[in-house]
């Protein structure tokens, strides 16, 4: 069976996913587009899916009867109406991050995925599938002992004007409040936001870097830098350190120089880079489960509990250096 699929939003990330459901991965393809700049949706249509369907609106989409399964890749704050649409249609859904840009509007996603009684989202937390991350898992799981603290950086060349303060949380740092929490195995009490100075090349509306301290359930400290106009690179680091030795994040792999009198490594500049293996693969556990009407990989729960430590660490940079509680709802059984 040849799963079909719609995308809703067909930007940079959209037109990526559309380009590998279609050239890269097996058992599904792109009959379906809408975007609200219909020039967007018009050029991936000419570029990679010369047969699909330009819909008006996303909601059109979801409803199309030869649409299977759904791409929601447009913009955060969207996110939250196209899901529900497609939980509505029965149609399994795998929405970017964030699941919804509220708490609330994550949890209305939950509450209607545990109506409907079976999984039918997945949300784009393509790290948890990076063979980095699994094997920084492996190593976490069975050979350096407890994990006592995390040291992370979260590094980006630039951001537009747009970027504002709090989407280094939202936007950015969002990614490792996921991943911490898969490759600890707990979840977060309590979030604090520390600014040194701002770097030249921010602007007036972005403190950057910013240093985030999330503590664990079990005790586990994680320090993470966001700097996301560090200008060298696209660069993600993390480093383990357990009860019995230390554990790092191996780096992408990169040939070794050595020229003009020195030892070096070409540091990667784009995201779409630094995860196109694990955007691959993601992708392709969603075409496997959505052929069977189902979801797998991050759920709705993990995107919800996103939702509320992102929400914490937003009023944390309000009341900078100060200790802001998590709390987090029963999950619901769907979801162990
Ligand atoms: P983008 O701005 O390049 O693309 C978004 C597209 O959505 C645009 O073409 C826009 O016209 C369209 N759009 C916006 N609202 C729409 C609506 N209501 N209906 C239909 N189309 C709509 O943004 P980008 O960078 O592709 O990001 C999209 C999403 O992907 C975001 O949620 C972002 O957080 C996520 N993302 C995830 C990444 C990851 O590593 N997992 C990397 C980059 C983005
Ligand atoms: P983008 O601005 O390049 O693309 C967004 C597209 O969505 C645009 O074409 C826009 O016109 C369209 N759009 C916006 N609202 C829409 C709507 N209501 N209906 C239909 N189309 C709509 O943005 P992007 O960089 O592709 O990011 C898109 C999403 O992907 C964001 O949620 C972002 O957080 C996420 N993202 C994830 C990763 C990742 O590493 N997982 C990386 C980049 C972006
Ligand atoms: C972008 O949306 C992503 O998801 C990237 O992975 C991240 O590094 C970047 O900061 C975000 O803007």
């Amino acid at each position: 069976m040849t799963l079909r699929i719609g995308v809703i939003g067909t930007g940079a990330i959209g037109r990526d996913h559309a380009r590998r459901i279609n050239h890269v991965l097996g058992g599904a393809k792109i009959v379906a587009l809408s975007d609200v700049n219909k020039a967007s949706a018009e050029a991936v249509k000419k570029d990679i899916a010369p047969d699909a369907v330009i819909y008006d609106t996303g909601e059109a989409l979801i409803a199309a009867s030869d649409v299977d399964a759904v791409l929601v890749t447009s913009w955060g704050a969207t996110h939250e109406q196209y899901v529900l649409a497609a939980i509505a249609a029965g149609k399994p859904c795998f929405c970017e991050k964030p699941l919804a840009t509220t708490a609330e509007g994550a949890r209305r996603i939950v509450d209607a995925e545990v109506e409907h009684g079976k999984r039918l989202v997945q949300v784009g937390f393509m790290r948890r599938y990076d063979s980095g991350y699994v094997a920084l898992k492996q190593a976490v799981d069975t050979r350096i002992g407890a994990p006592i603290i995390v040291h992370a950086a979260h590094r980006n060349p630039a951001v537009p004007e747009q970027y504002v303060t709090p989407m280094a949380i939202h936007d950015t740092l969002i990614h490792e409040i996921d991943v911490f929490r898969w490759l600890l195995d707990d979840d977060y009490i309590s979030a604090r936001v520390l600014f040194p100075r701002s770097a030249a090349r921010s602007h007036a509306k972005l403190k950057d870097p910013q240093i985030v301290i999330l503590e664990t359930a079990r005790g586990t400290i994680i320090n993470v830098e966001v700097f996301v106009n560090c200008h060298y690179g696209y660069d993600i680091q993390c480093e383990v350190v357990g009860e019995d030795g230390i554990a790092r994040l191996p780096e992408p792999m990169a040939i070794q120089m050595r020229l003009g009198a020195k030892l070096q490594n070409d540091i990667l500049t784009d995201w779409k880079d630094r995860f196109i293996a694990s955007y691959d693969v993601e992708l392709q556990d969603f075409i496997h489960a959505a052929a069977k009407g189902t979801a797998s990989g991050p759920t709705s729960w993990d995107g919800y509990v996103a939702a509320i430590t992102s929400d914490a660490c937003v009023t944390a940079q309000e009341k900078e250096g100060q200790a802001v509680a998590i709390n987090l709802p029963t999950r619901p059984a769907l979801y162990n």
